[in-house]
């Protein structure tokens, strides 16, 4: 019976698709169920929706082949490109996949003609979490941006077994659980044993006399771990172009020690596969911190390893000889997590292809490039000089070499001056003596940059200050972007609708086309649409609100939204106590007209941050305690949504009206959140930090609310002493806020639980909370007074859509690819 509903539904399904006609339903449709009953060996009957959802997978995989096996594999590209990063924060690809390649309404035709739900479909991808936060999710846009843009690209990375954690909350804690993508296998993936590649660690160092003073080192490491390849590919936008995310899983070089096991000793013959496959076994969890860990200097390793010999293998096959790398290759450095390529490609160079140290370092310093992604000093990678001669012995010695070259020269250049030496070094020598993977990543590669305006400044003036001053051509901002196919066409469909039908097609291939719908902003019927979209998106939030915490809020008040890791810097606590004095002034004037308010906030701590646990910990106890009070009503609701994700950022950001960005003026690098609220429409409140600045300058300063301390104030200001003092006595209401929050107003059940934020707040403030607060009120303020004259919200909503064109992620690798990689984009 449902053979014949299905076939009915075939035969009455005659409308053709945007890019084929009613075949490529039919064809599709063969195609899942062929991959469902022979690949993954199930019946329609059987299936459930995850297997539906790997049929589907495999079904576009194949045409994501077909696409790549024509012009693209048969031409040697002229230069490539190689990203790597530590981090690639996904999330699901499904809709990615159906969407550039002009397939979504192809494959739910397909699907339902199967009597199967797409969106359910959609909804059974498990995110690939492989990253923490922005800097991940920057990788991810970059590689979907190449992708779209043609650019010869290659991402390399580590494939986690388990991605980043899942977040629940246990009375408002913060629990975590290990994720488990893969637990089902990959749809995507292609395991690719034949690339595999062994890396070391430990041993020893030999050397041998090739005569005229030449010494040749060789490096005879104790231990070896096979790297395996695992390739996702990516498709560009109109499916033109595919490029390869390979990720490497760490494999025993000799999972059973054969002479142990002969001997009997079966357990012990297997213990060295679990050492060497825990360096793909999970990913770390902190962002913005460096961890010192010996297994993290194991992964940067490993990955960087394998994917230099991979990549130089391929330039060999291609080009032969090595001295051509530079024209032909541009290495990205995502950070330093992936610094140690710098000894690493002059060792396979020197050790592998005979090449001596000149040309060596010529090369390597020629194709290797940098981005600095945060000053903060705890995230500044150093490495113990003890443990990089333990584990990584002649890299070590590459990098005393390289480091007294270095100073030799600076030495000659400032004979007479009074330049301190040892600020230029790469070793740090002020606490044990630990390398400096900042300086030694600025030092081996060619270009530099920073990720917005203000932080490629702020790299020149402080953590590179020096080093800038002898290569002052080396640092170049390249202001972050995220990719409008997933954060505009995919996760908001209705507004997409709405700028095709205001823009037309052609906004989908250029979003400098956005501008366009500057006019219809003035136009009162397009503003309504436009308002209209926005009900659709928070209706659908507050569905899942409901589902995920059981608090109900109204899709007509003011979304207020801050998403994104819990970090002191970026200041939630001042978003809280914000939240407290507006509850405070409605339980004291109830019948004053306030604006309708849900606090909505989303993010994860690392598990070892005590303080942003507790953060986490106050928003659950303020939530409570507010949610309850039924003076309060519909005027002010507080919600933590657990277990943010990119799926679920997915659902918030089309929903958000308004976008907090309030981290301390000069500590946000960037951010890209705040960019992909401001495309959705959300106004943003914000401080002078990162990529705020630049969204003001598209927007307009009269089109998003900037409040408190730029940079420079923020430096001027923590060396003034007891300011916290002065700014909590200035200020009545936000005293009034500490005291509740610190006497247990929030958590009864534990008065004291809060003491520790507030003291902190009282005695120290780093980040300069109660600085800040009087301002960022009297925004908020401004704020509520301007969601009560909608024609003027929605002019301004409309024009933060029209104006963040320059934002597109496709802008950033257009520069990158230009001005650094010196790749030619079509
Ligand atoms: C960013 C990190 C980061 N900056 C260390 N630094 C990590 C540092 O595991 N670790 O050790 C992990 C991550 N992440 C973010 O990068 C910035 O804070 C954002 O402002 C920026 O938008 C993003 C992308 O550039």
């Amino acid at each position: 019976a449902s053979s014949a509903k299905t076939a009915k539904a075939a035969a009455t399904y005659v409308k053709p698709l945007h890019v084929a006609g009613g075949d490529a339903v039919v064809e599709l449709r063969e195609a899942i169920r062929s991959k469902l009953l022979y690949v993954l060996g199930k019946t329609p009957e059987a299936a459930r929706e995850r297997d539906w959802f790997a049929a589907t997978a495999l079904a576009l995989r194949d045409r994501i082949v077909d696409a790549c096996y024509g012009a693209q594999a048969a031409t040697v590209p002229e230069k490539r490109v190689y990203y790597l990063s530590l981090e690639f924060l996904i999330g699901r690809l499904l809709s990615d996949a159906m969407n550039n390649l002009g397939l979504v309404e192809t494959t739910k035709a397909a699907l339902r003609d199967l009597g199967v739900d797409l969106a359910g479909v959609e909804g059974a991808e498990p995110d690939a979490a492989l990253g923490n936060g922005g800097l991940g999710r920057l990788a991810a846009c970059f590689m979907e941006s190449m992708a779209s843009l043609s650019i010869p690209a290659t991402g390399y990375g580590i494939r986690y077994d388990h991605g980043l954690f899942r977040q629940s909350l246990e009375d408002g804690w913060q629990r975590e659980a290990p994720e488990t993508w893969l637990s089902e296998g990959n749809p995507w993936e292609f395991p690719r044993p034949e690339a595999t590649y062994k890396v070391g660690f430990g041993g020893h160092v030999t050397m041998t006399s090739q005569g005229d003073h030449h010494i040749r080192r060789h490096w005879h490491p104790a231990e070896t771990v096979n790297a395996v390849a695992h390739d996702v590919p990516i498709v560009g936008w109109r499916g033109k172009h595919v490029n390869v995310l390979r990720l490497w899983k760490a494999e025993a070089d000799a999972p059973v020690e054969l002479a142990r096991f002969n001997a009997g000793d079966h357990v012990g013959a297997v213990a060295g596969r679990a050492r060497a496959e825990a360096i793909s076994r999970v990913l770390y969890p902190s962002d913005s911190s460096a961890e010192g860990q010996e297994l993290r200097l194991r992964q940067e390793f490993f990955f960087t390893s394998a994917s230099l010999q991979d990549l130089v293998r391929r330039h060999v096959a291609e080009r032969g000889s090595l001295r051509s790398l530079p024209d032909h290759a541009a290495i990205q450095l995502n950070d330093t997590h992936p610094a140690i390529a710098v000894p690493e490609l002059m060792r396979i160079l020197m050790e592998d292809h005979d090449l001596p140290w000149e040309d060596a370092w010529q090369i390597t310093s020629n194709t290797l490039h940098y981005t600095n992604h945060t000053l903060l000093p705890e995230a500044l990678e150093t490495w113990p000089v003890e443990l990089m001669e333990r584990l990584l012995p002649r890299h070590m010695q590459i990098i005393y070499l390289i480091n007294w070259l270095h100073l030799e020269e600076q030495s000659k250049n400032v004979r007479g001056g009074t330049f301190d030496i040892s600020a230029v070094s790469l070793i740090d020598e002020s606490n044990g003596r630990r390398v400096r993977m900042g300086p030694l990543a600025f030092h081996g590669s060619r270009r530099v940059n920073g990720v917005s305006a203000l932080h490629s400044e702020l790299l020149k003036s402080t953590v590179f200050k020096d080093l800038h001053t002898i290569e002052p051509e080396k640092i170049l901002n390249k202001t972050n972007g995220v990719t409008f196919r997933r954060w505009l066409h995919n996760a908001n469909p209705e507004l997409t609708a709405l700028a095709v039908e205001a823009a037309g097609e052609g906004v989908l291939d250029d979003p400098t086309q956005l501008e366009k719908l500057v006019p219809f902003a003035d136009d009162p019927e397009f503003r309504q649409r436009y308002a209209a979209m926005r009900t659709i998106r928070k209706q659908r939030l507050a569905q899942v609100i409901a589902e995920r915490t059981g608090i109900t809020v109204d899709p007509s008040a003011l979304f207020d939204v801050q998403i994104k890791r819990i970090h002191e810097y970026k200041r939630q606590l001042l978003n809280l106590i914000e939240t407290v004095a507006l509850y405070q002034a409605i339980k004291k004037a109830p019948n004053e007209d306030w604006t309708p308010r849900v606090k909505i906030f989303a993010g994860k701590a690392a598990p070892s941050y005590v303080q942003a646990k507790l953060i986490i910990k106050l928003a659950g106890d303020i939530a409570k305690v507010v949610n309850a009070d039924p003076e309060i009503g519909d005027r002010l609701k507080v919600v933590f949504l657990p277990n943010y994700s990119v799926s679920l950022a997915e659902v918030i950001i089309p929903a958000a009206d308004l976008s907090e960005q309030i981290s301390t003026a000069g500590m946000e690098a960037s951010g890209t959140g705040n960019m992909k609220l401001a495309l959705n429409g959300a106004l943003t409140v914000g401080t002078l930090d990162g990529a705020n600045i630049e969204i003001k300058d598209h927007v307009g300063g009269e089109n998003i609310f900037i409040f408190g301390l730029d940079a420079e104030g923020v430096l001027a200001r923590v060396k003034e002493p007891g300011y916290a003092a002065k700014a909590i006595a200035a200020s009545p209401r936000l005293a009034a806020a500490l005291d509740a929050i610190a006497d247990g107003t929030f958590s009864p059940d534990d008065p004291a639980r809060f003491a520790s934020l507030v003291d902190e707040l009282r005695h120290g403030d780093r980040y300069l909370t109660t600085v800040d607060f009087e301002d960022y009120w009297r925004v908020q303020r401004e704020i509520d007074a301007a969601w009560k004259r909608p024609a003027q919200w929605w002019r301004t909503a409309i024009l933060n859509t029209a104006r963040m064109a320059w934002f597109s992620s496709d802008r950033s690798m257009r520069e990158y690819a230009e001005e650094i990689w010196r790749v030619k984009v079509a």
